[in-house]
């Protein structure tokens, strides 16, 4: 009976509240179709990008993971919503990305080397092409052979790296350490982020700072980068 009523659910007919609601439900679910469907109806009704994405998709997957956490859902059910997130995302990303202008600077970023998630390394990813920087996506997983090799292509100004797992975020002094080790650190404007990072552990492993968000690594990115110009 239940899931009758949810195939016939249509989601143009709520109201925003109550299918941002729904939204929630069906992320929780793994629902793509209808992530991207919901989306699509938020974005047409005058919807920003940044508020469809914050209320409607990073509310959700917050949801998720507090029932993750708790055993209440598993890694298959995780990989759906995270799948579900991605559809969203996918159409929000060029909206977020639109800018005219030039490239105020250039950004590596990838999740370090054990670490595959992937979810808010692509959503920084995305609000900082949003801010008009240029931003070579190394994905997930990543040595610090990646990053070194990333450096010499694509000469950054600033070197992203995104940890989620506690056994995965000391990686990230191991590629600071590296890059002090060859004379390079200097040169770059590194930036770390992550759920379970915070400024101490930023500090204690050299980066230039931690970013708690998305926001801030853009907010934290183009601080630094006007550091960089006037010194
Ligand atoms: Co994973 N997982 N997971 N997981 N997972 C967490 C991280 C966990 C906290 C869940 C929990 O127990 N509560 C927990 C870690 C515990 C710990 O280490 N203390 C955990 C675990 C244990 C695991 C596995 C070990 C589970 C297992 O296999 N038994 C496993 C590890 C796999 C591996 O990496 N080797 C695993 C697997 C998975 C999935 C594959 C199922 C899936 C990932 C899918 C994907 O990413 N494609 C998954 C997910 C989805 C999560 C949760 C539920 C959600 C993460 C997420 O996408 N959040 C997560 C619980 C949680 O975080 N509450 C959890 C939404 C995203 C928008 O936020 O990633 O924090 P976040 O990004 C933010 C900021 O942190 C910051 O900005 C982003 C946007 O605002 N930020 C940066 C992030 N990176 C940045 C980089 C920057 C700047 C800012 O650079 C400059």
């Amino acid at each position: 009976m239940v899931d009758e009523y949810d195939d016939d659910l249509d989601l143009s007919s709520l109201s925003d509240d109550e299918l941002v609601e729904q939204m929630h439900d069906d992320l929780y679910d793994g629902l793509r179709d209808e992530i991207v469907e919901g989306t699509n109806i938020l974005l047409g009704r005058g919807w920003t990008a940044s508020k469809v994405l914050d209320d409607a998709l990073v509310e959700g997957m917050r949801i998720v993971g507090i029932d993750f956490r708790d055993g209440i859902l598993f890694v298959p059910e995780v990989l759906m919503s995270a799948n579900a997130m991605k559809g969203g995302m996918e159409i929000l990303r060029p909206l977020l990305a639109e800018t005219g202008a030039e490239p105020i600077g250039k950004m590596i970023i990838g999740t370090v080397k054990g670490d595959i998630h992937d979810i808010g390394k692509n959503l920084v990813a995305m609000m900082m092409e949003g801010a008009g920087f240029e931003v070579i996506n190394l994905g997930i997983d990543n040595p610090v052979e990646n990053y070194l090799e990333a450096i010499e292509q694509h000469k950054p100004d600033i070197i992203g790296m995104s940890a989620l797992l506690t056994t995965t975020m000391p990686y990230m002094k191991v590629v600071i350490d590296t890059l002090v080790e060859k004379g390079m650190r200097d040169d770059y404007i590194v930036l770390v982020g992550g759920a379970p990072l915070n400024e101490e552990f930023s500090a204690a492993i050299g980066a230039d700072a931690y970013c708690r968000d998305a926001a801030v690594a853009v907010e934290t990115a183009q601080a630094k980068m006007a550091e960089k110009r006037a010194a």
